[in-house]
């Protein structure tokens, strides 16, 4: 993943400093690009150690359509715990938004039912996506995350929002629109998460995984983050892991870590960062 750390350097040389809402103070570009081709391997990095348990279980949790960090609690993952309120909701983020949309009857629009349909009646289409965007539900910014959450909305606004998917020649490409993307922390769990989704979805839908794109508005470093950024940096790259699925599951909902295996995983050490909240 040389590309990433290009994302770094490019940072570092362009970033212009730039307040944020959780007063840490960033160094920020905008409007940047990262493409892998999935046959090359999985795009875990390798110059830090990374927790693929806590990637996959993010992305089943979202799948499930839950919003309670009881669950990711329970299988060892504590990324969205700062957010949650006392009792682990976060308001209708992701998955809710994923699973069930809500409409103005009441009802709700699953919109992964929606793409995986598409993908195998319908793989030429341009309308392959789904959008976790949805502004009735956004938060209220004179709320903090938790006030937010007990009143309804959504702790935080998603990060990772459009997911766009696009079949030829049988191969399945995803490409994914992040606003804002923390380079450190965020950004590598963001590219294996959508390598492993385009992997669960081409498995599904009896295509083969081809390549993955991830475009971002604002990237940046956060300033409690150089030195790590620096560490990083000067370490060289590996080769990349593969991903093997062990099983079929029934369907996109039913996938357990215990399905996947990361084989041939050689970091360098994983490097410690605060997260801003
Ligand atoms: N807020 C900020 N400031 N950065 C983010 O990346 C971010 N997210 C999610 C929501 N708000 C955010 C939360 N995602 C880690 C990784 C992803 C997160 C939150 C935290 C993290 O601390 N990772 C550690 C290991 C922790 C672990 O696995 O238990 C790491 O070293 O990678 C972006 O979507």
């Amino acid at each position: 993943m040389k590309q990433y750390l290009e994302l770094l350097s490019d940072i570092l040389e362009n970033g212009e400093q730039k307040g944020d809402r959780t007063g840490t103070g960033t160094t920020s570009v905008f409007g940047r690009q990262i493409r892998h081709d999935l046959s090359k391997g999985f795009p875990l990095l390798t110059t830090k150690k990374l927790h693929f348990k806590s990637i996959a279980n993010e992305l089943i949790w979202f799948l499930s359509g839950n919003t309670n960090v009881g669950w990711l609690n329970e299988n060892g993952v504590t990324i969205w715990n700062e957010w949650a309120t006392d009792e682990g909701e976060l308001g209708p983020v992701y998955g809710k938004q994923w699973t069930a949309w809500p409409t103005k009857d009441g009802g709700a629009i699953n919109q992964i039912d929606y793409v995986v349909n598409t993908l195998r009646n319908n793989p030429n289409s341009r309308r392959i996506l789904f959008h976790g965007w949805n502004p009735e539900y956004l938060p209220d910014e004179s709320l903090s995350p938790k006030e937010n959450a007990r009143h309804g909305r959504m702790a935080l606004p998603p990060c990772h929002l459009l997911y766009q998917f696009y079949v030829a020649n049988n191969r399945l490409s995803a490409q994914l629109y992040i606003r804002s993307s923390d380079s450190f922390l965020g950004l590598p769990y963001n590219i294996a998460s959508l390598a492993l989704l385009t992997h669960m979805l081409a498995q599904q839908c009896d295509l083969v995984p081809h390549e993955i794109v991830v475009s971002i508005g604002d990237l940046h470093a956060y300033s409690n983050h150089m030195n790590q950024i620096r560490t990083q940096l000067a370490r060289d790259t590996r080769v990349l892991p593969q991903l093997l699925l062990k099983r079929k599951p029934q369907s996109i909902y039913d996938y357990r870590f215990e399905d996947f295996e990361i084989v041939g995983y050689d970091p360098h050490p994983s490097i410690a960062a605060p997260i801003a909240v």
